[in-house]
């Protein structure tokens, strides 16, 4: 049927879309371990992995989270696989999960 291949071709499309904007709204996590939390300011200390998405070496680092909650059951020597964007020049964890 020859009609119908314009619709798969652009089924095919739209999904390949769709999952170009599903990669790109998802930002990828990077394990690292706790070495000190301030829940007061907001701030954490992680001795993080290769970050490629920010184009950052592994080291140790303070971050500021977006939500001080993330913070409420966080300890030093914990590992934890995160998330940190960039937003406006600085750098902010939208998430932070245990590792195991
Ligand atoms: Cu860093």
């Amino acid at each position: 049927m020859p009609t119908r291949r314009p619709i798969l071709t652009l089924a095919a499309l739209v999904m390949a879309l769709f999952v170009a904007l599903a990669q790109a709204t998802k930002t990828p996590m990077t394990l690292g371990v706790v070495k000190k939390v301030d829940a007061e300011t907001g701030k954490v200390t992680i001795q993080h992995g290769e970050i490629q998405h920010l184009d950052m070496p592994g080291m140790t680092m303070v971050f500021t989270v977006n939500n001080k909650a993330l913070l409420a059951h966080l300890k030093p020597g914990e590992k934890v696989n995160f998330s940190v964007v960039s937003e406006a020049g600085k750098l902010l964890i939208i998430d932070i999960q245990p590792a195991r």
